[in-house]
């Protein structure tokens, strides 16, 4: 299996890549964005400054810092506002233009938080069809791609995934 579904701390995966729920001014936050920035150290606040934003569903690369990734994907979540505003699409955009980043950079494992589901407040339920509809199809297709692990920090998430990808 290409995909695994782990309840874990982002911060701590040795992987080529996690990828963080950031905002569009890049500058750290809340959720696992505040983690990562904590976990990683400065360096990774002025790489981001250097870089200067992105846009909702984009995504954009620095290095990890002080933690066991190898890079960060910082990819900016759509704020769910009922569902009427491109939400959906723009969700699977980040999932889908983290990868291609990962490939044009020859990264081959990537772990995913639960986009957009916290702070940003994009139902759970449908985040996770929408992960793994992107994600699965992708990778099929593109054998640079060893592994993607989907991060489940909560246990509504955890079993969400666990149901979409397992039965
Ligand atoms: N490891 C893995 N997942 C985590 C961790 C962690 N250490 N900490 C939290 N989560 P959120 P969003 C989960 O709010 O909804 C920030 O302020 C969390 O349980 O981090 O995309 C940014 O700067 C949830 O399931 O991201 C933005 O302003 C998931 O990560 C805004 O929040 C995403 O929740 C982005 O909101």
């Amino acid at each position: 299996m290409k995909i695994e579904v782990l309840q874990e701390d982002i911060t701590t995966l040795a992987v080529d890549a996690i990828v963080n729920a950031a905002n569009k001014t890049l500058r750290g936050g809340g959720g696992v964005d505040g983690a990562i920035h904590r976990a990683g150290g400065k360096d990774i606040l002025e790489e981001c400054k250097q870089i200067g934003g992105c846009e909702t569903g984009e995504a954009v690369i620095t290095t990890a810092g002080k933690m066991p990734a190898r890079h960060i994907i910082h990819t900016v979540g759509p704020i769910w506002n009922g569902g009427g505003q491109d939400e959906e699409r723009l969700l699977k955009n980040c999932y889908a233009n983290s990868l291609r980043l990962a490939v044009d950079h020859d990264l081959q494992t990537i772990a995913f938080p639960n986009i957009g589901t916290g702070v940003y407040g994009f139902p759970k339920d449908r985040a996770a069809r929408i992960a793994v509809e992107t994600v699965e199809p992708f990778i099929n297709e593109e054998p640079s791609i060893e592994k993607v692990l989907f991060i489940c920090f909560d246990q509504e998430n955890y079993d969400l995934y666990a149901e979409l990808l397992h039965g």
